[in-house]
């Protein structure tokens, strides 16, 4: 430090003298050159008025008289001397110092007589310095002389030297003044900071982490990329050490809970040389414009929670479509990337498409069509022949894309994701036998009679079975589905083993319950929950209860049902009026589709007239927020409110009431939450309601709101432990591995591990009696 200092000064004290030397010396010049300038100018001035005198009487010979006019006219200009010169060159008289004239160079003097014109030169002997100035003299317009004017220009060099003595003082104020404020600038801007992230590396390394999440590196802001990169290390150590202590302790307790570390530990172990290819429309990392820097967001996703372990740890590729606005300027020549980009594991292959095949293919057939199909919530499917052509198209598109990825490895592992790409896993199988393909399929499948609707139900189903393991929410879900594959295909279903055999390729279909990122390895949070209050100042306004609802836009979500259902807790229960406040988070979603048009519409209007009927200036009982939070600030609003609705039609599985579980670190809080999601199989502590029984829901609410704090206490850590234990990395663990364990086959040979596999599916269980 000692040295780093020494060395600064000095190369501050060298720098800034080199740059203060050029720069006077630049000034001495330019100053000197216009006081020369003036003189010259100031003696040409002069010159021409004596010369009008002492022409007449040089021509009459009157030496006498020009001598005397020359000494009057000198003590007059104050010249250093004047004098007047025949055309021989003679002097004919002069004023000045003895001598002065004997001892001059002739130089302007011989120009002024031979050439008649006016010339001045600069003279110096020892410390004097002069001006000379000749000019010819006329009579009658013949040249008869020349006067010589001398001016005394000693005074130049002297003002050149006081600006030489200036610069040096003015040099030697800037040293002082630019060291001092760069060592105080170095120590303030530079040293503090470093000793603090040193300080915090050293509490990291050394185990004193309590107090980190909440300090900010706001200090080390001039270093943007290197506060980055500590913030990372910083993240990534803590968890890394959390991870560990939370395995040992697992470890301790004979417990096998699944971790993101578990998962990529175990995916390394188990698959050896086997890459992992998976396939989904939504990309992990996207590339858009905030103002006018581009930046790569994580769009919000359980889906990469689950995933990206997997993929970091054997080097996979994610093969999904390039949605971002500037995705396109930010892939390679190959439409690869490397990613995450400030930690590159795994490599993402971006498919675009083109506004018409995401009409047709995503907007078209998998949203109008096949969503619809899939949740029995009562908007009616649209098939359009043409949806339908671009669904294969865009279908075929993907999986030539993956295929290309695949290309020079051996037994890979494809894990396609949901019902956008049903007719994937045969186009792969079809060109690669070689590869194990499993789909997940996100949404419910329903019963064999409403899926039937499907004009194109054969060729789906087909497209399916091409996979060797099809993955749904709950067992339910599998069920249907070999209840329609029965019903449509030549196929040979086996409920037993929870199998379906078509032209000698056997498929698995199994339930995994899809779940979050909740492995109780997180540091714990040491802030207090947000009070609803703070969440609310922000609208202007405030209550005593919040009760809360998460949801995309969709019609499936019961949003409408469950505004109505509070409206009818404030009819049944006036006391909850300007108490309880409903926050209803909606993200937009599908909104170029009709259906989701016309919900957004029926929606706000609810709202509306709810607020309309019994809102007041500070109290509302619905707050609508219309727009896509982060996951931070969707975890606040869960922690502040002591009751989250989940009143879906149909859901596949709901991720919201897990993910409240989860945010609720304090071990308070009630679900209510709908029999026909998936996650009521396994929450069987919240309050289940059915959303269309209108007064059953707000009895329910009212019970959540009136239920002991005991109660609510050991129903929430029930559910905590459940979605700790059952959380998305088991989730992947148990696809992956099932898929990874299952023996390709030949046609004739039979599959031993369906059975192990299928032990524990439950047998058939009808739609008709669930819904
Ligand atoms: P989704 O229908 O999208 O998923 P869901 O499981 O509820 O439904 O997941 C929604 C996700 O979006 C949650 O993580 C939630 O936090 C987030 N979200 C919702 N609104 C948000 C907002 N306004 N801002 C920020 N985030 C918001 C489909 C199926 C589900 C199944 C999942 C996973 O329909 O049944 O559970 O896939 O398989």
């Amino acid at each position: 430090m000692k040295f780093f200092r020494i060395r600064l000064i000095l190369a501050l004290v060298v720098g800034i003298t080199l740059v203060s030397v050029a720069s006077t010396c630049f000034e001495v010049l330019a100053h000197k050159h216009v006081l020369r300038q003036e003189l010259q100018r100031r003696t040409a001035g002069i010159s021409k008025i004596l010369q009008a005198e002492m022409e007449k009487p040089l021509a009459e010979g009157q030496t006498v008289e020009i001598a005397a006019e020359l000494t009057r006219l000198r003590a007059q200009d104050e010249a250093l001397g004047l004098a007047v010169y025949d055309m021989q060159g003679t002097l004919v008289a002069e004023a000045g110092p003895a001598g002065t004239f004997g001892a001059l160079p002739l130089g302007p003097l011989n120009k002024a007589i031979q050439q008649g014109v006016d010339s001045a030169a600069f003279g110096h002997q020892g410390d004097q310095q002069w001006l000379e100035e000749a000019i010819p003299l006329y009579v009658d317009g013949r040249k008869v002389g020349a006067l010589v004017i001398l001016e005394d220009a000693s005074y130049i060099r002297a003002e050149g030297v006081a600006v030489w003595r200036q610069g040096f003082w003015r040099t030697a104020a800037f040293v002082l003044l630019i060291v001092g404020v760069t060592l105080l600038i170095v120590r303030w801007f530079l040293m503090r900071p470093m000793v603090r992230v040193a300080d915090r590396l050293r509490r990291l390394r050394t185990g004193e982490i309590d107090n980190l999440a909440d300090e900010s590196l706001a200090e080390l802001s001039l270093f943007t990329p290197l506060a980055h990169e500590v913030e990372l290390m910083t993240d990534s150590l803590t968890e890394a050490r959390a991870a560990a202590e939370a395995e040992a302790r697992l470890r301790d307790a004979g417990e096998h809970r699944w971790t993101a570390e578990r998962l990529a530990a175990n995916i390394r172990e188990r698959f050896g040389a086997s890459r992992i290819f998976v396939l989904s429309n939504r990309e992990p990392y996207m590339h858009v414009l905030q103002g006018k820097e581009t930046v790569c967001i994580v769009p919000p996703s359980g889906l990469v929670t689950a995933i990206e372990p997997v993929l970091r740890a054997c080097d996979g590729v994610w093969v999904a479509h390039g949605s971002g606005s500037e995705d396109k300027q930010n892939v390679d020549e190959h439409d690869r990337l490397r990613v995450p980009p400030d930690d590159p594991r795994y490599t993402l292959r971006r498919v675009w498409l083109s506004s018409e095949e995401e009409a047709g293919y995503y907007d078209g057939f998998a949203n109008e069509g096949l969503w619809p199909l899939c949740h029995i919530a009562h908007t009616r499917p649209i098939f359009r022949a043409s949806d339908w052509e671009w669904y294969q198209r865009v279908n075929e598109k993907f999986a030539t894309a993956l295929l290309k990825e695949m290309e020079g490895n051996d037994k890979p592992i494809v894990f396609v994701q949901d019902y956008h790409f049903a007719l994937v896993p045969r186009l792969i199988k079809a060109a690669r036998p070689d590869a194990r393909v499993a789909i997940f399929w996100h949404i419910p499948w329903p019963n064999a009679e409403a899926f039937g609707i499907c004009p194109w139900q054969a060729k789906l189903l087909d497209g399916l079975l091409g996979a060797d393991l099809i993955g749904f929410h709950i067992p339910l879900h599998c069920n249907n589905f070999l209840s329609t594959v029965d019903r449509v295909l030549e196929a040979r279903t086996d409920r037993e083993h929870m199998t379906a055999r078509r032209d000698g390729h056997t498929t698995a279909v199994r339930s995994y319950p899809i779940s979050v990122a909740f492995d109780g390895c997180k540091p714990e949070r040491k802030t207090p929950a947000p009070s609803h209050d703070e969440l609310l100042k922000e609208f202007g306004l405030r209550c005593e209860t919040l009760i809360v609802g998460v949801d995309r836009m969709d019609y499936t979500k019961g949003i409408v049902e469950r505004l109505i259902a509070v409206e009818k807790l404030f009819e049944e229960h006036p006391f909850y009026l300007e108490r309880l406040t409903l926050a209803q988070i909606a993200a937009p979603s599908r909104s170029r589709i009709p259906s989701y048009m016309e919900l957004n519409r029926k929606v706000k209007e609810t709202v509306e007239r709810i607020n309309q009927r019994y809102q007041t200036a500070t109290w509302k009982p619905v707050l609508l927020i219309e727009r896509q939070c982060s996951h931070a600030e969707v975890d606040l609003w869960y922690r502040a409110s002591a009751v989250c609705l989940v009143t879906s039609l149909h859901d596949g599985m709901n991720l919201v009431a897990k993910e409240f579980i989860a945010a609720h670190d304090d071990d308070d809080g009630v679900l209510v939450l709908s029999k026909f999601a998936g996650a009521s199989t396994e929450l069987l502590d919240a309050l289940i309601i059915n959303p269309y029984d209108i007064e059953g829901v707000a009895e329910a609410i009212h019970q959540a709101l009136e239920m002991v704090p005991d109660e609510r206490r050991k129903r929430m850590h029930r559910m905590r432990q459940y979605v700790m234990d059952h959380n998305i990395y088991r989730w992947a663990a148990n696809i992956l591995g099932n898929l990874r364990e299952l023996r390709m086959e030949t046609p004739s040979t039979a599959n031993p591990i369906h059975a192990q596999l299928a032990s524990s599916v439950p047998t058939e269980e009808s739609d008709t009696e669930r819904k």
